[in-house]
């Protein structure tokens, strides 16, 4: 048994704009893949959670979605989901992609980053920096928040054992959060649905992947192969005769590349049965997001 006086534990959350590698960074951190990545921005659009057990010291990952400003009820409930765990967490990461510009963060941002109590400004994807871009990062992180940055590249792991011991340092001494050896709290299930989302950004036009929802319906654990029913949701019959292409083909790779990420995720064979069916407007609307399991603002935050 480890000696709760002697660990620590928390949450540590990865907030920033989309696309500057937050997903790619907890995986990294947690030594597995558990949020799905894309080239493209806007691809998390709810938490997930990623827990690390180590050296007496449980970091609980938040991935986030990107701060936006929204344009859709979609991105309402991705912001307040964000916003949400910044106020929650122990520590707050807030990353920033060292090979692009610098973040102008609204005043509703700013001011919560200024309240949390321990945050560290990490300075993403070096290994493609340039170093004046670098340099720039690192003046306003000094500037804005009156720390340096931890420089990592979550593709090469560069800085990350860096990044681990200065978590590890601010999170407060505890007992752990969850068993040792779980990885996250999510349902196999939402991984799932998320490694098929991440297929339909790999293999459509940018347009069709941000209408597209995933949702698993059925899970039958004690099949073999394990069987698992799948609804990808697009909100126009366009879009459906898209995602199947003609004949079938386009759904049937979709299908085949997404069971073989399924099958590398839960460690065994897989019948992956997947529809397609039309929810109109699901974006915008409050009944179908909640059915789909987002978690809306409070109706007086919607305006
Ligand atoms: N070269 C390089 N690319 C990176 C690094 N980290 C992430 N990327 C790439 O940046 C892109 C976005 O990565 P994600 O991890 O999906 O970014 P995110 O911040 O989670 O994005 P959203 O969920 O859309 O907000 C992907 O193509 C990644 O492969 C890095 O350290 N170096
Ligand atoms: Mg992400």
């Amino acid at each position: 048994m480890t000696d709760p006086e002697m660990t620590r534990a928390g949450l540590v959350a990865l907030v920033g704009f989309p696309n500057v590698g937050k997903s790619s960074l907890m995986n990294r951190l947690v030594d597995q893949k558990l949020s799905i990545v894309t080239p493209f921005a806007q691809t998390t659009r709810e938490r997930v959670l990623g827990i690390d057990t180590r050296d007496g010291v449980q970091m609980v990952f938040v991935d986030t979605p990107g701060l936006v400003d929204p344009r859709y009820l979609l991105h309402r409930s991705m912001m307040h989901v964000a916003l949400q765990v910044i106020a929650d967490s122990d520590v707050v990461l807030l990353l920033v992609d060292a090979s692009g510009g610098v973040p102008e963060f609204g005043e509703d941002v700013m001011e919560l980053l200024d309240r949390a109590p321990k945050l560290v400004v990490v300075s993403n994807k070096v290994d493609v920096a340039p170093a004046d871009r670098r340099e720039r990062v690192r003046e306003w992180s000094r500037g804005r928040f009156n720390v340096d940055p931890v420089e990592v590249s979550a593709v090469t792991g560069e800085g990350t054992e860096r990044l681990r011991a200065e978590i590890a340092q601010r999170l407060p001494v505890s007992e752990f959060l969850y068993p040792e050896e779980d990885v996250s709290s999510q349902p196999v299930r939402f991984f799932v649905a998320e490694l098929i989302r991440e297929t339909v950004f790999e293999l459509y036009s940018q347009e069709v992947p941000y209408s597209v929802a995933t949702k698993v319906e059925e899970f039958r654990e004690e099949s073999s192969p394990l069987y698992i029913r799948a609804v990808v949701f697009v909100e126009r019959p366009s879009q459906k005769a898209i995602l199947v292409g003609s004949g079938g083909q386009a759904i049937k790779k979709l299908g085949q590349l997404a069971r073989q990420k399924v099958e590398e995720f839960v460690g065994a064979p897989v019948y992956l049965d997947l529809w397609v069916k039309v929810l109109p407007r699901w974006r915008k609307d409050p009944v179908t997001l909640e059915r789909l399991g987002f978690r809306l603002p409070d109706a007086k935050e919607r305006t």
